[in-house]
C-alpha cells in the first residue's frame, strides 16, 4: 500500500512551474494566527501597481499605520518566520510597533520584487533627472491615499520608518507629502551618494558599490560579484583600477554601476539628487526623527546633513530631531549591546526604540496621543556609556588639536615643520588586515577595527597626545584642516581620529592599547578647489585640504590618548588615486599610477589640525 501511495504521489507530482504557483498561492497564515496579513497591489497614478503587505495584530481598531517602502522585499519583511505569532513574523525591530498597536505596512518600490514598473537606483525626483510622471514622493502620496481609504482598522494617520535605502524612501515621502503623513524616522538615510554616503566619499570612489548594485538587480537574477573567497585587496590590485574590475566581472551591464562610473565628479547629476538640497528648498511639514550610527560604514553623511539643512526651518526646535547611537549601519534595528570588541551599557538599540522611536511615533500618530517631548538631539556618549540630550548640534566649541614634530598632537600650536612619506599605488594601505572580504561582520565592523595593524607603516603618519589627565568630550563632526603638499599631481588624504586605550587592561585584555577609530574619512585632492571643479595639484605647493569626519558623541577618558593618523590610500574600499593627472580616474591606465612623496605640514602658516567640537560637560 505504501508503495502504491508513493507511486500515486509521483504520478501527480507537479512540474516546477506548478510548484512555484502552488507555493505562491499557499496561504501560510492559518486561522489560529494572532494577526491579519493582507497582500494588495496598490495602483499608482500612472497605473503601475506596487506590491504591498499590511500586517497587524487581530482586533486592532483606530490604529496608526507605519509604512516602509523598500527595495528589499516586502513579503520577506513580513514573513521572517512562517509562524502564527506576529512577533516571529515581522522583522525583529518591528516587534515593538506591532505589540503597541501599529498596523505595519511594507511596499516594494517600483521594479523590485512583487512590484510592477522600472527600477531606478535612488530614483531622483521628477524634473531634470526624471522625466516621468512619478517618483518616490508621488508613489508615497498615492500609497498613503489608498491606505487611508482601504484599511478600515486605521485611524487615518501614517508614519514612515526605514534604514538606508528605506531611510531614503522615508525622506522622499516628505517631499510635497500626503497630509496623512504625520511623522517619519529616516534611519541612516542615503542622502548624497557623492559627498559621503554609499558611492563616493569626498570624491573617492567606494568599490563596495559593486556588490551592492548587483544585489539590487534581483529581477535580472543578480547577486554578489562572483569573486570567490580570495583576498579582495589582491583582486582589486590585480584588476588595475575600479573600472577594469567592473569590466572583468561584467558589471558595466548594470545601469546603476555605469551611471555612477560615468559621473566621477560632483556634477549636476549628483547635486540634483542630493536629498538634503531638495528638502532645503521646501517647507518643513512632517516631524522627523533622523538617526545614524556612530560607526556607520555606509551612510554616515545623510542624517546629519538633512538635520543641518532643515534646522533653520525648525523655528521652535520641535520638528526635526537627530539621534546618534553606538551602532554600525542599521544597527538600531538589531541588538545593540556590542560592536566588534566594544561593549555598551545594555541593549542600546532596544533602549532607543523604547525610549525615543515609539514615543515619537505615538505622539504624532495615535488617536489619543500623549504630548510630544522628543529632544532635539539624542546621542549616546561612547566612552562614558550614557544617553545624552542636546538642544543643538554640533554641541561643542571647535578647538584645534595640532599635529606637530616627533609624532605629537597637542592643543598648543607647535613650531613649524613637516613630515614626509612615500605613497606607492602598488602598495596601498589596507583598510583591514589581509585577507579582506568586504562582506558579513568584517564589513559591518570594519570602522571599529584596531588601527595598530598599520601605525608602524612608513606610509602612515601617526600623531598622538600624551596620556590624558582629564576627559575630552566631543559632540559633533570633527573637522580636518590638513596642510599638505605632494610631488604628484593628485593625491588622496585619509585622516583617522583614534581613541588609544591604556596599555594595561587585565580585566579586558582585548582592549589593552586598542586604537579605536572615532572617525575615518578620505578626501580626494583634485577637489581642493571645489567638488564640481577638479584640477591638478601643483607639485610642491602646500594646500589646505578641509573635510569633516563623521558625527560623534564621544568621551576620550583619562588614561587614554588621542591619536591622528594620516595616509594616502584606504584599499580596497576606496579606488586608488593614480597620483598623476588624468581627467577621470575611472579612465586611468596602469602607467598613470605613480609613486608620490606626500608632505604633511604643521605649525606656522600651515598648522595642520583636527578641530574637535569640545563640550564642557
Ligand atoms: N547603504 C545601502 C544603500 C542605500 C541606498 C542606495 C544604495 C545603497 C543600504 O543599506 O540600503
Amino acid at each position: 500500500l505504501a508503495l502504491s501511495t508513493t507511486a500515486a504521489i509521483h504520478a501527480a507530482a507537479p512540474t516546477d512551474t506548478m510548484m512555484n504557483e502552488l507555493v505562491e498561492s499557499y496561504d501560510w497564515v492559518r486561522p489560529q494566527a494572532n494577526f491579519v496579513r493582507r497582500v494588495v497591489d496598490i495602483p499608482m497614478r500612472d497605473g503601475v501597481k506596487l506590491h504591498t503587505v499590511i500586517i497587524f495584530r487581530k482586533g486592532l481598531k483606530d490604529a496608526p499605520m507605519l509604512l516602509t517602502r523598500t527595495p528589499y522585499d516586502a513579503e520577506a519583511a513580513t514573513s521572517r518566520n512562517r509562524s502564527q505569532d506576529i512577533d516571529e513574523v515581522v522583522r525583529y525591530s518591528d516587534q515593538i510597533f506591532v505589540d503597541n498597536g501599529y498596523i505595519r505596512v511594507f511596499q516594494d518600490i517600483r521594479g523590485q520584487h512583487g512590484s510592477e514598473g522600472e527600477y531606478v537606483m535612488n530614483r531622483p525626483l521628477r524634473g531634470a533627472l526624471n522625466h516621468t510622471r512619478t517618483d518616490h514622493a508621488t508613489d508615497t502620496y498615492d500609497t498613503i491615499a489608498w491606505l487611508v481609504k482601504h484599511v478600515p482598522e486605521s485611524n487615518g494617520n501614517v508614519g514612515m520608518i526605514g534604514s538606508s535605502y528605506e531611510g531614503f524612501t522615508a525622506l522622499m515621502g516628505t517631499v510635497d507629502p500626503n497630509p496623512a503623513l504625520k511623522a517619519t524616522i529616516p534611519q541612516s538615510p542615503m542622502v548624497d551618494g557623492w559627498i559621503g554616503d554609499d558611492w563616493f566619499h569626498n570624491g573617492a570612489y567606494r568599490t563596495f558599490g559593486f556588490d551592492y548594485d548587483l544585489s539590487q538587480t534581483v529581477k535580472q537574477g543578480g547577486g554578489a560579484v562572483p569573486k570567490g573567497t580570495g583576498d579582495e585587496y589582491t583582486a582589486y590590485l590585480n584588476a588595475g583600477s575600479a573600472i577594469e574590475y567592473a569590466k572583468a566581472y561584467g558589471l558595466l551591464k548594470m545601469p546603476a554601476i555605469r551611471k555612477v562610473l560615468e559621473h566621477p565628479t560632483y556634477d549636476a547629476w549628483w547635486q540634483g539628487q542630493a536629498v538634503d538640497k531638495q528638502l532645503a528648498k521646501r517647507p518643513l511639514t512632517v516631524p522627523m526623527l533622523l538617526l545614524v550610527g556612530e560607526w556607520d560604514q555606509e551612510d554616515s553623511y545623510g542624517a546629519p546633513a538633512v538635520y543641518q539643512a532643515l534646522e533653520p526651518k525648525d523655528v521652535n526646535n520641535d520638528m526635526v530631531s537627530l539621534a546618534i547611537g553606538p551602532w554600525r549601519h542599521s544597527g538600531v534595528n538589531y541588538v545593540g549591546r556590542s560592536l566588534g570588541p566594544l561593549q555598551f551599557a545594555g541593549d542600546t538599540a532596544k533602549q532607543f526604540r523604547e525610549r525615543y522611536e515609539l514615543p515619537f511615533l505615538d505622539c504624532h500618530l495615535k488617536t489619543q496621543a500623549p504630548k510630544c517631548d522628543t529632544p532635539p538631539v539624542i546621542t549616546y556618549a561612547t566612552g562614558a556609556d550614557r544617553w545624552e540630550v542636546s538642544q543643538k548640534w554640533p554641541d561643542g566649541t571647535y578647538t584645534p588639536l595640532y599635529l606637530g614634530a616627533k609624532a605629537s598632537l597637542s592643543f598648543t600650536k607647535p613650531d613649524a615643520g613637516s613630515d614626509s612619506y612615500v605613497s606607492d599605488p602598488a602598495k596601498p594601505v589596507p583598510m583591514l588586515p589581509r585577507p579582506i572580504h568586504m562582506e558579513g561582520n568584517e564589513w559591518k565592523e570594519w570602522l571599529v577595527h584596531d588601527q595598530r595593524f598599520v601605525d608602524g607603516r612608513p606610509d602612515v603618519m601617526t600623531y598622538s597626545t600624551g596620556v590624558l589627565s582629564k576627559p575630552v568630550h566631543i559632540k559633533g563632526a570633527p573637522k580636518v584642516d590638513l596642510h599638505a603638499s605632494t610631488t604628484g599631481q593628485d593625491s588622496d588624504f585619509v585622516v583617522k581620529l583614534i581613541d588609544v586605550y591604556p596599555e594595561e587592561n587585565s580585566a579586558n585584555p582585548v582592549m589593552a592599547g586598542y586604537e579605536l577609530p572615532m572617525g575615518i574619512e578620505i578626501f580626494r585632492g583634485r577637489y581642493v578647489h571645489g567638488f564640481a571643479t577638479p584640477a591638478p595639484l601643483e607639485p610642491g605647493k602646500t594646500y589646505a585640504f578641509k573635510w569633516s569626519l563623521p558625527n560623534v558623541d564621544h568621551v576620550f577618558l583619562p588614561g587614554h590618548r588621542i591619536m591622528v593618523q594620516v595616509q594616502s590610500s584606504l584599499f580596497p574600499l576606496y579606488d586608488r588615486n593614480p597620483q598623476s593627472w588624468v581627467p577621470s580616474i575611472m579612465d586611468a591606465m596602469p602607467k598613470d599610477y605613480v609613486k608620490a612623496t606626500e608632505t604633511v605640514h604643521y605649525g606656522g602658516d600651515a598648522a595642520s589640525a583636527v578641530w574637535l567640537p569640545i563640550t564642557g560637560d
